[in-house]
C-alpha cells in the first residue's frame, strides 16, 4: 500500500505570504501526484525578499521532536528534499535526517538556498556556507543557482560566463559528493539585457554527461522560483522521467509562470502566479528543448 503514492520529506520554512518554500513545494508536488510530508524549519509571516518587518519563529528545537516521532513511526520516503535553512544547527539536523532516512533507493535532493544575483540572503553567513558544503556532500542531486554555485566553490560571482567555465564548476562541485549537479540561472556571454539567455546546465557524474536548457532572459526576479524549479524537477524524476526531460519540464514550468506574471506587471515580491499554471504540470511536454553538451574528454 505504501507504494501507491510516492512520498517526499520536504524540509523547508512556511512563509505565509509570497509563494516561496512550502507554499510552492506542496501545490506543485501534490499536482504531480506526490505526497509532501513537511518538516517545517521556521514560520514567517512572509518570505524575506523585499519585505521588511516580517515575523519569524525559528523551529530548530521543535524539528528534533518532529523527526524523533517520524523515526519511531519508521517512516520511509522516496525523496528527501531540503531548501531554505535558518542556521548552521538546522543544516546539521538535516544532515542527521539524511543519515537516518536516506538509503540507496531514495533520492536526496539539497537545494543549497543561500542567495541570488551575486548576494547572500540576509540570514546567511560564512558559517552557513561551510555547513552547506558538508550537507551537499551527502546529496544525490543539488540545485544551486549560479550565485550559490559560486559560494559553494569560493569563486567570485560574475555577470557573464562561458559554457566551459560552467562545466568546470559543475565537475568541481560534483567532486564534493553529489552525483548530479544542476546549476540554474546561468547567465550567458552577452551582457545586453534584451538579447541574453538564461540557462540551466546539469552534470551527471556517473555518466559523465552535461545537459543544457535555455530560455530568453526575462528582466525580473520572483522569489520562490528556485523552489518551483526543484519541486517540478523532483516530481518529474519521481514520475520516472530522465534527467534531461526533468530539467526541461522544470524550466518550461518556471518560464511559463514568470511569463504569466510578468505580462500583468504582477508585484514581484508576491511570487509568480502559480495557481494559474499548476494544471500545465499534467499535460505531456509537446517539444523538448534540451541539448546534450559536448564533453571535452571525448
Ligand atoms: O527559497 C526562497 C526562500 C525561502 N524561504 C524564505 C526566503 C526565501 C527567499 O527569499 O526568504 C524565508
Amino acid at each position: 500500500m505504501s507504494r501507491l503514492i510516492k512520498k517526499v520529506a520536504a524540509i523547508h520554512d512556511l512563509s505565509g505570504f509570497g509563494r516561496a518554500s512550502l507554499t510552492t513545494v506542496i501545490p506543485i508536488l501534490s499536482t504531480m501526484g506526490i505526497q509532501v510530508c513537511p518538516v517545517p524549519t521556521a514560520i514567517l509571516s512572509t518570505h524575506t525578499s523585499n519585505f521588511t518587518g516580517y515575523s519569524f519563529i525559528d523551529l530548530t528545537d521543535y524539528m528534533e521532536e518532529h523527526i524523533a516521532h517520524w523515526k519511531k513511526l519508521n517512516l520511509e520516503f522516496d525523496c528527501i528534499y531540503s531548501g531554505f535553512l535558518g542556521s548552521p544547527r538546522q543544516i546539521k539536523i538535516v544532515s542527521d535526517f539524511v543519515d537516518h532516512f536516506g538509503h540507496k533507493d531514495n533520492l536526496v535532493v539539497v537545494d543549497p538556498v543561500m542567495g541570488d544575483n551575486g548576494h547572500l540572503y540576509g540570514t546567511m553567513g560564512e558559517e552557513m556556507i561551510v555547513e552547506m558544503r558538508k550537507l551537499v556532500s551527502k546529496a544525490d542531486i543539488i540545485t544551486p543557482n549560479f550565485t550559490e554555485a559560486a559560494f559553494l566553490l569560493g569563486e567570485k560571482y560574475k555577470e557573464t560566463t562561458t559554457e566551459e567555465e560552467v562545466k568546470d564548476w559543475l565537475v568541481r562541485i560534483s567532486e564534493m559528493g553529489p552525483k548530479i549537479v544542476i546549476i540554474t540561472s546561468v547567465p550567458d556571454e552577452k551582457i545586453n539585457e534584451f538579447e541574453k539567455n538564461m540557462s540551466v546546465i546539469a552534470y551527471n557524474r556517473e555518466d559523465d554527461v552535461f545537459w543544457k536548457v535555455s530560455c530568453k532572459y526575462i528582466p525580473v526576479s520572483y522569489p520562490g522560483t528556485g523552489d518551483a524549479y526543484t519541486s517540478v524537477l523532483i516530481g518529474s524524476l519521481l514520475q520516472g522521467d530522465s534527467l534531461p526531460v526533468a530539467i526541461d519540464r522544470a524550466m518550461q514550468f518556471v518560464t511559463q509562470c514568470i511569463k504569466a506574471s510578468y505580462g500583468f506587471k504582477y508585484p514581484s515580491r508576491e511570487g509568480v502566479l502559480l495557481e494559474r499554471n499548476l494544471n500545465t504540470l499534467n499535460i505531456p511536454i509537446l517539444f523538448g528543448a534540451y541539448e546534450l553538451l559536448k564533453n571535452d574528454k571525448e
